[in-house]
């Protein structure tokens, strides 16, 4: 039997660490790269971050699979088995220009389904986390239950990237959401936007694409508070491949699905 209890304190403790050496990276010059385009950064940290999470798995939890976004994982091909899906440093654009508003994103499944979330706002020093079943925390916090809200009363995330020509999804549906809800907002970090829904800071979060290590964690702790991640038909994410995503309320969920996306 696993001791997904006993997994959770380490994962924390883990986390602590991880963002303390985040933290200190600041006073220190990073060692910036680009990966598939000159706006597609990845640092030392980036890097040095998933190695840590590897190692301590490796050490405790020899038989998990990995899927890490800077690829020094598994290659994993299958949801069968436990395993963590992470995000090092999720925002590296963020982290790099502004060292704020990015975080750690861990999600551990098993057999594909969600058994622990966590999004770590280091410099915030906010740790969302969900257990399967259990609920959503923020730091000690239980998160309250997320209620229904109107698209007039809705704050959305999204990506300008989205309303301007893209090829992902036809834009004019997007702005006619975008003219509707109170407001929008692009925070450049998929793992908080997902934990702002999470805790009701923003209503929904709307991507057309989203890597399982973006949104791993954050689906389990959007759901974990009672709301609904989806594609944007409103059918279910795929774990191992790219997505298009829609995190949301409930009632909400079902109002931009049916009223504007499809
Ligand atoms: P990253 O910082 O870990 O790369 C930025 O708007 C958000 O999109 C961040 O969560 C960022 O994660 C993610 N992102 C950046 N490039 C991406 C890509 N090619 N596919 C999917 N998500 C991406
Ligand atoms: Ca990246
Ligand atoms: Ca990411
Ligand atoms: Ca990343």
């Amino acid at each position: 039997m696993t001791n997904w209890a006993e997994i959770d304190g380490e994962v924390k403790r883990w986390i602590q660490e991880a963002g303390a050496l985040i933290r200190e990276s600041f006073h220190h010059s990073l060692s910036i790269q680009s990966k598939s385009n000159p706006n597609d950064l990845v640092t030392n940290m980036d890097k040095e971050t998933e190695r840590f999470f590897i190692e301590n798995i490796r050490t405790n939890y020899p038989a998990h699979a990995i899927l890490g976004e800077e690829g020094q994982g598994d290659h994993v091909q299958s949801l069968n088995g436990i395993i963590w899906i992470i995000d090092p440093i999720d925002g590296t654009m963020n982290f790099v220009h502004q060292q704020r508003n990015f975080a750690i994103s861990i999600g551990i499944y098993e057999n594909g389904k969600g058994m622990l979330g966590y999004i770590y706002d280091i410099v915030h020093d906010e740790l969302y986390h969900a257990r399967h079943g259990e609920g959503a925390w923020m730091n000690d916090v239980p998160l309250e239950k997320l209620k229904p809200v109107p698209v007039k009363k809705a704050m959305i995330g999204i990506s300008s990237t989205w309303l301007i020509n893209n090829r992902h999804f036809d834009q004019n549906k997007l702005i006619a959401l975008a003219n509707e809800v109170r407001g929008t907002r692009s925070y450049g970090s998929a793992a908080l936007e997902l934990a702002y829904v999470a805790s009701g800071r923003l209503s929904a979060y709307i991507t057309m694409r989203n890597a399982p290590w973006d949104f791993a964690g954050g689906k389990i702790i959007v759901e974990e508070a009672g709301g609904v991640v989806s594609k944007l038909d409103g059918s279910d994410v795929n774990m191992l491949t790219i997505n298009p995503l829609l995190a949301s309320a409930p009632g909400l969920h079902e109002q931009i699905v049916t009223g504007y996306l499809k």
